[in-house]
């Protein structure tokens, strides 16, 4: 819908003042990025955009990432002015207060519309990747008629400041994703004030350099703005537009300084920039004539939908597309139950790395949702599997890929890929490199996104590699956040009852944390005992006196622990707890069972001690490594730090002044 200036100046106006009026009453957010972005977010939506706020989560929406997500007021306009049935009038006045779905920053489970959690910058341009990966993956299956749609990306400086943007841009560029559109708000301006102070980086030059369309525009000139955007659609490159801005437009005053960034612009400015802007409503009003070209702007895009809607009804891809839309939640064990059943009748000693490998071959042959990657550790972590080809910009069939050596870029890129839907996306590195994609796991966390991370070499039994690639904290500290399930299974069954346990947690994102060294098969049964969590792995002979708790390959040390105790004559209970978290939410008397009060517990996992006292109680024992590892091969390693049958039983004998 083409409006002329007269009509997109009072509407982008509307957003202005909302902006400006929420922030004032909550004292507190960013009024300068909403006010600055006004007209350009105008011409998308009105010109740009396909959107339907009638079906929010239409498939083949375009999807639209505000990734400078401080400027959440801007999508909350949008997203009313349009006609979303929310946030309403009132949700915006109650911005950023206790459930209000107007958070501080966008979040993706609070409102349709926002198609991802953004705030943490640079991540939200780093998922809409992902989203652009996923809608050519499934154009590439589905066909035009199901699936043709466009990424569009608002970002500041900070965003293309952040490190993970080059990561991102980088594997855009790659990738020929010509339908991401990032629109920079180019107003040189961040909180600390000119961009001068901290940067010199000719950015259009990286995003040239990267692959990328790079184009500018006047960000205030509606018809400079429509022309770049046609520009930017146009080219086969995904593209850049430089939108040069003055943050906080229209506040007489303030405008073009960090002072506009994240305070309320104040009473007086207010009301000077109504004055300026001709605005005489009061807040939180928008006058009639112009709610209705918003509103009207809002319903153009159900016949778009209607069409897709037949189309969809029509399609010999129906059945597939819809599956793929409703996730594997349901479908998992059947894809993997035969598989399981074969090792129980043929134990196979393999490292768990391995064993998610094997797993992965009839998973990723029966579910075509799956789409694994690496960051460049494809033969280590073992994500690649005969039902997958390479993704790239030959073949967005593929079904892995080469992230490089990015694993921030490659965990934001999931989350995106989960947000858009109907794929499933799993991605390898080596676990102590988890840190560099933290933050981003904890973004899928955040946002209920079914990612898998794959983290192999999970311990010092990675050996010669060293200190440096030897994960300590990183399990335990990975079951310290939020929604999201650590798995560390102790052999070849577990790692294939993990993987369908993180398949079936829709909405719940999971790390499997594999090992480098081979590891005995001691399930010798099915029956995915790991959905409890913990359980008993192997019952005391004699009286019980000990219950040894071990995750991942310390169970296999457990085992011979509880072997020698049990030859002296002393009871012990092997618990295996691939996963904590599970164990957690079993109900007390279950845990009371594995866990029993009045024996000694002891911890056995090859990493910080710190943690385990929930579940041996401050009289238990721990064994772990408190420090870093060493460089070794793997077996002098276990010895050096005392993780081994000989050097725990005396240890565990003695307390029990056995
Ligand atoms: C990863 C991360 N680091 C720091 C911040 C805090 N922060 C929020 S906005 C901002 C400055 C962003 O500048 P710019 O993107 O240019 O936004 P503008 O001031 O133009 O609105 C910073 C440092 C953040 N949200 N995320
Ligand atoms: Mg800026």
């Amino acid at each position: 819908m083409s409006l002329s200036p007269d009509r997109l100046a009072p509407m982008a106006n509307a957003i202005r003042a909302l902006s400006m009026d929420a922030v004032q009453a909550a004292n507190s957010g960013h009024p300068g990025m909403p006010m600055g972005m006004a007209d350009v977010a105008t011409v998308l939506y009105s010109q740009f955009l396909k959107f339907d706020p009638a079906a929010p989560k239409w498939p083949d929406r375009d999807r639209f990432v505000l990734s400078a997500g401080h400027g959440s007021m801007l999508i909350y306009s949008l997203l009313h002015l349009t006609g979303y049935a929310a946030p309403t009038i009132d949700d915006i006045r109650n911005f950023r207060q206790l459930h209000s779905p107007c958070a501080g920053h966008p979040e993706n489970t609070e409102l349709d519309g926002v198609e991802c959690t953004t705030g943490p910058l640079g991540q939200g341009l780093a998922m809409a990747v992902g989203m652009a990966m996923a809608e050519r993956h499934l154009n590439a299956v589905h066909g035009d008629d199901l699936v043709d749609h466009r990424t569009w990306v608002i970002a500041g400086d900070g965003c293309l400041m952040e490190g993970i943007n080059h990561e991102a841009i980088g594997l855009a560029g790659t990738l020929k994703l010509g339908r991401l559109n990032v629109l920079w708000d180019d107003n040189n301006i961040t909180i600390d004030g000119d961009t001068a102070l901290s940067t010199c980086e000719d950015i259009p030059a990286r995003y040239a350099a990267s692959g990328w369309h790079v184009t500018r525009c006047d960000g205030h000139d509606y018809a400079d703005i429509a022309r770049a955007l046609a520009e930017a659609a146009a080219d086969p490159r995904p593209s850049l537009v430089a939108c040069k801005t003055v943050i906080g437009k229209g506040a007489p005053n303030k405008a073009g300084s960090h002072s506009v960034h994240g305070s309320p612009l104040g009473g007086d400015e207010v009301a000077a920039t109504r004055v300026a802007l001709g605005w005489t409503a009061e807040p939180f009003v928008v006058p009639a004539d112009i709610l209705a070209d918003w509103r009207s702007l809002g319903a153009k895009g159900a016949a778009a939908r209607a069409e897709w809607e037949q189309r969809l009804a029509a399609s010999p891809r129906r059945a597939a597309f819809e599956a793929a839309q409703a996730g594997l939640a349901g479908r998992v064990a059947s894809a993997i139950d035969d598989y399981i059943a074969g090792l129980i009748a043929e134990p196979q000693k393999v490292a768990s790395r391995k064993a998610s490998e094997m797993a992965l071959g009839p998973l990723t042959e029966r579910l075509p949702e799956l789409i694994g990657g690496s960051a460049d550790l494809t033969g280590s972590n073992l994500t690649k599997t005969k039902a997958t080809t390479t993704f790239s910009a030959s073949d967005y069939a593929g079904r892995h890929v080469h992230y490089g050596i990015r694993e921030f870029g490659m965990a934001a890129a999931m989350n995106g890929m989960a947000l858009h839907g109907g794929v499933v996306p799993y991605g390898g590195t080596f676990l102590v490199f988890s840190d560099y994609c933290r933050n981003a796991i904890r973004m899928s966390a955040l946002q209920h996104a079914q990612v898998v991370y794959v983290m192999t070499h999970d311990s010092i039994g990675l050996g010669e590699d060293g200190p440096t690639h030897q994960p300590i904290e990183h399990v335990m500290s990975l079951r310290l956040i939020p929604n999201l399930l650590t798995f560390r299974p102790a052999d070849v069954v577990e790692t294939a009852e993990c993987w369908a346990l993180a398949l079936e947690a829709k909405g719940t994102p999971s790390v499997l944390a594999l090992s480098r060294q081979n590891l005995p098969q001691l399930r010798a049964e099915g029956g995915m005992l790991s959905a409890k969590g913990g359980y008993r792995l192997r019952a005391a002979q004699a009286t019980r006196k000990v219950v040894l708790v071990a995750t991942g390959s310390e169970v296999e040390i457990a085992v011979a622990c509880a072997a020698e105790l049990e030859a002296a004559g002393i009871g012990a209970d092997v618990v295996s707890m691939p996963c904590t978290e599970l164990f957690d939410a079993q109900d007390a008397a279950y845990r009371a069972d594995v866990l029993p009060a009045d024996v000694l517990k002891v911890s056995i996992e090859a990493g910080v001690t710190t943690g385990w006292e929930r579940y041996t109680g401050l009289d238990g024992l721990r064994f772990g490594i408190d420090r870093f590892g060493a460089s070794a091969p793997a077996d002098q390693l276990y010895s050096y730090f005392g993780l081994t049958a000989e050097a725990i039983v005396p240890q565990v004998k003695a307390r029990l002044g056995a």
